[in-house]
């Protein structure tokens, strides 16, 4: 053998011994990493890396690293990001048909928005991702919206009248809230902590273990359990990302989309009631049942003034399936 053939010999079987490097996929999201969508990304990372082998890597980008859940929308749109678990507060603006699933008292219980998302219905809105650029791959959970606030005692809808309420840039959210009086404000989550704390908005709403995962006893003194909104959230992938995996890897990617939505539902049913009374035991004061007869009532002129205009159909489908 020549000196060349040993060289390149050697080269080669370097060449065969060097692992293809894996490709690395963000994953963002908003709430902490201590939080359902935490346990949600963790999910989706452990299932994915095992089922490709680590051939495919994720970065889990918790509490805003990568931006607001409207710039990461966005980031999957242009490429940039190739993943998130989002609520879908904001995507409406983005894919309309996803803001039927935000109207306010819609969903009866986690039981029957479960069923509903699995269903036909979510099943549709998921496919109906593709033509705004990304991949809707599965339901995860925020769980049912409540009111937070530093000013008083929130009991009716009466009692929000003149509150700064942060709400997500979500125009049937707005409605509501300004159909009850309040004074909603639409502002991305990454600037909602230090805007409470600044007192340049009263108060919030979001889901028990948004609430918990964030200490929000540190800047709000009331809680009101009004589970005004069932929030989804979906695990969503940049189509520009998608379309450049095996439909091997697209199989395993669905595969770890379902298992974080899996992990997010079961965080949120371990940690509902336990939330609630760790508010409690950190000082807030907890107002735990309303008049939601009342509430609905209030917040009726949301759905007068948008109703038609998001697919009447699926709401009219989605109350009916919970019948
Ligand atoms: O998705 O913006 C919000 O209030 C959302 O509930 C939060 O970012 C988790």
């Amino acid at each position: 053998m020549t000196k060349f053939t040993t060289i390149a010999a050697l080269m080669a079987s370097v060449a065969i011994a060097a692992p293809v490097s894996a490709k690395t996929l963000n994953l963002a999201f908003t709430p902490p990493i201590n939080s359902h969508y935490g346990d949600a990304g963790k999910a989706f990372k452990s299932t994915l890396e095992e089922l490709s082998g680590g051939d495919l890597e994720v970065a889990l980008k918790p509490s805003g690293a990568l931006g607001g859940e409207r710039d990461v929308i966005e980031g999957l749109q242009i490429g940039t990001i190739e993943l998130t678990i989002s609520s879908t507060g904001p995507i409406g603006n983005f894919v309309p048909e996803v803001y039927a699933l935000d109207f306010p008292f819609l969903f009866d219980s986690y039981e029957s928005a479960h069923e509903v998302l699995d269903g036909e219905i979510g099943q549709e809105i998921l496919a109906e991702f593709t033509d705004h650029g990304i991949i809707g791959l599965a339901w995860s959970e925020n769980g049912f919206r409540h009111v937070t606030n530093s000013v008083h005692p929130v009991e009716t809808p009466e009692d929000m009248e003149g509150l700064k309420l942060r709400t997500m840039e979500n125009e049937v959210h707005i409605a509501a809230f300004q159909a009850t009086g309040a004074a909603p404000t639409p502002m991305s989550w990454t600037e909602v902590l230090t805007s409470l704390q600044q007192g340049t908005i009263d108060g919030q709403e979001n889901p028990v273990p948004i609430i918990t995962a964030n200490n929000m006893w540190e800047m709000q003194d009331f809680v009101t359990l009004t589970g005004h909104v069932y929030s989804p959230a979906v695990v969503a992938m940049s189509q520009i990302h998608w379309d450049q995996l095996s439909e091997e890897e697209q199989g395993w990617v669905r595969e770890a989309a379902q298992a974080a939505a899996d992990a997010a539902r079961e965080t949120v049913a371990n940690n509902e009631t336990a939330g609630v009374e760790q508010m409690k035991e950190n000082g807030m004061q907890v107002v735990e049942s309303i008049d939601k007869a009342a509430w609905a009532e209030a917040v009726q002129p949301a759905y007068d003034e948008y109703a038609d205009r998001y697919s009447p159909e699926l709401i009219e489908r989605i109350r009916a399936a919970q019948q």
